[in-house]
């Protein structure tokens, strides 16, 4: 027995499924997870000493790489000065400004312990501005497990199977609509029969949580119109997508201004952050300015703050690496096409810069049906071949692979020769 599955045993006594998040359970590829010892570079290392190229990242935060020493210094200096004070720091406006500079969508924002903290606050946010109760989201999409989210949600309910989650009081899911991903027509006859009762929409710009589904020309900006017509926000839910795409995330690639945008995972550095931000009109009203509750115990933690702070200032001095890392990528993805069309192979590769996924699908994916009809067991058996082979990817189908800076043009030919290897047998 490997120290994973030791580990794995005894983790299954003491934590629920044996992990702290579903996704990390492999219950869609089936074996027991990888416990990890450390991580470097491209690189993790599991406990048994294997070493893997990492195409998790954390789930999107590591897009400079595990170990980078500017944010482990920013995090050790940090921690010598104290690692919480529950009071205002300096960090704290030092990463808000921060922030502000670089979103122009953002003139104020709030720091929050996770993406699910930082949606739940945006919309009761978007509620509190417009007094009106219903939420338009979108099947697929995955915004966090609060409770009035978790209806057809991607991620790991997908994965899982339980389109709702137990627990969930029909009554809290009343207000939240569901509509197919990409399609305007679905948004619009919901906006037709309530639309002067939706606070809001909110919508992954780039759906990554149903494997990556780019939006359809025209998509994203048909929402702004409909959101402007009947007087919703527009959140964006960029906690994949900001600072990933670009420094100015989905929001600039595609030149949409939503109202609130939601951050995660790369805003933290590999810390626990979130946030949520967007016109001072709206952001004011979030207490104690204004009458929308919401507080947190470790909310601007200062190592956090230290950790996302270099993170944010490293992507802001070196926008070279935005260009390099996508155009790294472009080519990645593309070779993964070539291999899958040459060995005869119907499966489809999305991604949009540096996000991209390989759907064990028959044709296009371009919205959730269409994802889902992947066929998982293939996508298992790929799966584990590749994690065996040292290549680490989601243990589902309905997750990304994420790049970063750190896997260098050998390390991913490398890659693309056991790809290539296990399609052409
Ligand atoms: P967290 O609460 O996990 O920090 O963020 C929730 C969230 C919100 N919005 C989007 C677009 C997200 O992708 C997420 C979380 N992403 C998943 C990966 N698909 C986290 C991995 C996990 O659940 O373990």
């Amino acid at each position: 027995m490997s120290r994973s599955e030791e580990l794995f045993k005894e983790a299954l006594n003491v934590i629920p499924g044996g992990v702290n998040s579903p996704v990390r359970a492999f219950g869609s590829i089936g074996g027991a997870p990888r416990f990890i010892r450390n991580a470097d570079g491209a690189y993790l290392y599991d406990e048994d000493g294997n070493q893997y190229v990492d195409f998790i990242g954390s789930w999107g935060p590591m897009i400079l790489g595990h170990g980078r020493k500017e944010v482990l210094e920013a995090v050790l200096d940090a921690c010598k000065r104290g690692l919480s004070f529950g009071a205002a720091t300096q960090a704290e406006v030092e990463m808000a400004k921060l922030v502000c500079g670089l979103v122009p969508s953002i003139e104020m924002v709030r720091m929050v312990n996770s993406g699910t903290e930082a949606v739940m606050s945006a919309i009761r946010t978007a509620r509190g501005y417009t007094r009106r109760d219903k939420i338009l989201k979108f099947a697929g999409c995955y915004h966090g497990h609060s409770d009035g989210l978790l209806v057809k949600a991607g991620s790991g309910a997908m994965t899982s199977g339980i389109p709702d989650s137990l627990g969930v009081p029909a009554g809290i899911t009343r207000d939240t609509l569901t509509a197919s991903y990409n399609s305007l027509e679905d948004v619009r006859s919901h906006f037709n029969q309530c639309g002067e009762e939706i606070a809001a929409v909110i919508v992954e710009p780039v759906a990554a949580n149903m494997g990556v589904v780019p939006p359809k020309p025209g998509f994203l900006e048909g929402l702004r119109e409909l959101c402007d017509a009947y007087g919703a926000l527009l959140i964006f839910d960029e906690v994949i997508t900001g600072f990933r795409l670009g420094i100015d995330g989905a929001q600039g690639l595609y030149q949409i201004t939503p109202d609130l945008t939601v951050f995660g995972k790369i805003i933290g550095g590999g810390m626990p952050v979130g946030a949520y931000g967007g016109r001072r009109e709206i952001m004011e009203l979030v207490a104690p300015s204004g009458g929308v509750y919401q507080a947190g115990t470790l909310s601007g933690n200062p190592v956090a703050m230290a950790a996302g702070i270099a993170q944010l200032t490293l992507l802001k001095e070196r926008p070279e690496y935005y260009g390099a890392l996508n155009q790294k990528a472009g080519r990645f993805f593309g070779r993964i096409q070539e291999i899958v069309a040459d060995a005869g192979l119907p499966y489809q590769v999305n991604h949009v810069g540096s996000l991209g996924c390989l759907f064990f699908a028959d044709g296009a994916v371009t919205d959730y049906p269409s994802a889902k009809s992947s066929n998982t067991k293939a996508f298992a058996a790929y799966c584990n071949d590749m994690i065996a082979h040292g290549v680490y990817l989601a243990p589902s189908q309905f997750e990304a692979m994420f790049l970063s800076i750190a896997h260098t043009d050998e390390i991913l030919d490398a890659v693309l020769e056991i790809i290539g290897n296990y399609f052409t047998g």
